[in-house]
C-alpha cells in the first residue's frame, strides 16, 4: 500500500504541540514520530500538523424560505477543503408531515457529491407518533443528534410540549438535542410590529430578533432539557443572554453546549445600518450580527470554555436570491456563508490576536465537534488509527478575502476585504490531499457518511435540580373530606 509522510512540521493537537512527522496508509494515521520514511513526502517545514476542521452546522442546498441554498455539497464541501474544514456536519430537514426515514434518502441523495465526508443531524420539524416511532431508526442509521426550531413560527417551529416529548424521545434512545433558540412567537410580532411602522428594510430584520428573544430562548430550552434528564447543544450561541444561561447552566452541573458562528465572532451590527440594500440584505441570518458587547462576551466563552466549538451555519445565498425579500424583510432568505473561512478567520482574529492558544484553536474548529457528537477519536485527532483528515497549517500564508476567487457558488462574500495570515498548505482528506499550495485537487464523492452511535446511558443531563426535587409518594393523614 503507497504511503504518505507528512515531514518537518509541529503537530499541534487539542492537548499537546510538538515536533514529529506523520505517516498515512489507508486513508489513517499508522505512524506518528521522528524521522518516518514514505513512497510520498509532503513538506511541512514551518508549519503545524493539525486535525482537519469540523463544522458542525451546515445547511448545503437546503429547501428554506421559497427556495434551495446555493451550495450544495459539491461546491459547499470544495470550500470546506479549502479552507482547512475536512467534516461537516448538515442537518435533514423533513418538510412539516413528512417521515424523518424519507428525508434521510433525500439527504443521501445530496449527499453523494460530497468532497469531504459529512455527517448528519435530523431536524424535528413536527411533533406526532409517527416521529416518536422513527426517532430510534434514524440513530441506528447513524444519526444521534435531533434538531429543534423555536422560531420560524408556522413553518419549522415546535411547541414547548412538543420538544420536551422529542428530548424525553432522545434522552431514552441515546441521543442528543440541539435547538435553535429563539422565541418564535415575540419574533413574528415583532415583524408584524415592523412592517405596520413601515420599516421593510434589512435592518429591521435584526429589530425584530434582539438579544433578549435568544436569551429567553436559551434558558427555557436548558430547564426543557433539564427536566427531559438530556444534555443540550444550542446552535449559533450569538448574545450575551444566551452565553450568560449557557455559562449559568452549566455552573450548576447541567450538561450543554453553545456555538458561536464566526460570523457572529468577527462582523457586527454595524454590517445593517446606514449600508445599501444589498450589502444589509446579504448579512440577513438568524440570529442577526450584534454588536461589540456580545462579540466580546462570545470570545470570553471561547476562552473560558463556557462555549466550546466555532460552526458556520453555512447556508449560502446568491444576492438574486436575497432580492425576494425587496419590500418585505421577513422574505429575504435567512443565512450567510463562512466554510471556506472559518479556520483562517478565527487563527487570524483568535491565534493572531492572543485570544486563544494554537490548542485552543484545534479544540474550537475540531476535537470538541467530535467528542460532543461522537466520532472521536476517528475525527477530530492526530493520532494512530484515527482517519487522516489533517491540515498542514502555514501561520506565514495570508490573503485578502474576496468572492471572485472562493470556491462557493455565490457572488458575494459577507467577510469580503479581510486579510487573513495563516492558511493551509495541503488539506488531506481520509489521506488525500485535495489542497495543494491553493491548488484544488478535489474529487466529488470521494466523501463517505461518518456513522455516529448513540450515546453511553451515562451521558445525561446532571443538574442537582433532580436529586431535590425527585418525586417521591408522600404517607398522608387527616385528608380533609372536602377537597375546599
Ligand atoms: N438561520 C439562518 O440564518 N439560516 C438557516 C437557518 C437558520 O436558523
Ligand atoms: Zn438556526
Ligand atoms: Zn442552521
Ligand atoms: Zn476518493
Amino acid at each position: 500500500m503507497a504511503s504518505k509522510v507528512i515531514k518537518g512540521g509541529t503537530v499541534v493537537t487539542a492537548d499537546l504541540t510538538y515536533e514529529a512527522d506523520v505517516k498515512i496508509e489507508g486513508g489513517v494515521i499508522t505512524e506518528i514520530g521522528p524521522n518516518l520514511s514514505g513512497d510520498e513526502v509532503l513538506d511541512a517545514a514551518g508549519c503545524y500538523v493539525m486535525p482537519g476542521g469540523i463544522d458542525p452546522h451546515t445547511h448545503m442546498e437546503m429547501p428554506f424560505m421559497g427556495t434551495y441554498s446555493s451550495d450544495d455539497f459539491e461546491s459547499g464541501t470544495r470550500a470546506a477543503l479549502a479552507g482547512g474544514t475536512t467534516m461537516v456536519v448538515d442537518f435533514c430537514l423533513p418538510s412539516p408531515g413528512q417521515s424523518l426515514l424519507e428525508a434521510r434518502q433525500m439527504w443521501d441523495n445530496k449527499s453523494t457529491r460530497a468532497n469531504c465526508d459529512y455527517s448528519f443531524h435530523m431536524a424535528v420539524t413536527w411533533w406526532s407518533e409517527q416521529v416518536f416511532n422513527e426517532m430510534p431508526e434514524i440513530t441506528k442509521q447513524g444519526i444521534n443528534s435531533f434538531k429543534h426550531f423555536m422560531a420560524y413560527k408556522g413553518a419549522l417551529m415546535v411547541e414547548d410540549d412538543e420538544m420536551y416529548a422529542s428530548f424525553k424521545r432522545c434522552a431514552e434512545i441515546g441521543a442528543l438535542p440541539l435547538v435553535h433558540a429563539e422565541n418564535g412567537d415575540v419574533v413574528a410580532q415583532l415583524q408584524e410590529q415592523l412592517l405596520a411602522e413601515g420599516n421593510n428594510g434589512p435592518e429591521a430584520h435584526a429589530y425584530s430578533r434582539p438579544p433578549e428573544v435568544e436569551g429567553e430562548a436559551t434558558n427555557r430550552a436548558i430547564m426543557i432539557a433539564d427536566m427531559a434528564g438530556v444534555p443540550v447543544y444550542i446552535v449559533h450561541t450569538s448574545s450575551e443572554q444566551a452565553h450568560e444561561a449557557i455559562r449559568r447552566a452549566r455552573q450548576n452541573g447541567i450538561r450543554v453546549f453553545g456555538e458561536p458562528l464566526i460570523q457572529h465572532l468577527t462582523l457586527d451590527d454595524s454590517e445593517y445600518a446606514n449600508k445599501d440594500w444589498d450589502h444589509a440584505a446579504r448579512r440577513v441570518m438568524s440570529p442577526p450580527f450584534r454588536n461589540k458587547k456580545h462579540q466580546d462576551s462570545l470570545w470570553a466563552g471561547l476562552q473560558s470554555g463556557s462555549l466550546q466549538v466555532v460552526a458556520t451555519d453555512h447556508c449560502a445565498f446568491t444576492t438574486e436570491q436575497k432580492r425576494y425579500g425587496v419590500g418585505d424583510f421577513t422574505k429575504i432568505p435567512n443565512g450567510t456563508g463562512g466554510l471556506e473561512d472559518r479556520m483562517p478567520m478565527l487563527w487570524t482574529y483568535g491565534v493572531n490576536t492572543g485570544r486563544l492558544t494554537m490548542n485552543e484553536f484545534v479544540a474550537v474548529t475540531s476535537t470538541n465537534s467530535a467528542k460532543i457528537l461522537n466520532m472521536y477519536p476517528k475525527k477530530g485527532a492526530v493520532l494512530v488509527g484515527a482517519d487522516a483528515d489533517l491540515v498542514v497549517w502555514d501561520p506565514n500564508k495570508e490573503k485578502t478575502i474576496e468572492a471572485s476567487t472562493q470556491q462557493s457558488a455565490i457572488d458575494y462574500n459577507v467577510f469580503e476585504g479581510k486579510h487573513v495570515k495563516g492558511l493551509p498548505r495541503f488539506t488531506l482528506s481520509r489521506g488525500k490531499v485535495v489542497i495543494d499550495d491553493g491548488a484544488v485537487k478535489t474529487e466529488e464523492g470521494h466523501g463517505k457518511f461518518v456513522e455516529r452511535e448513540a450515546f453511553s446511558s451515562t451521558n445525561k443531563a446532571l443538574s442537582k435540580w433532580k436529586e431535590l426535587t425527585a418525586p417521591r409518594k408522600v404517607e398522608r393523614t387527616g385528608i380533609p373530606a372536602s377537597g375546599v
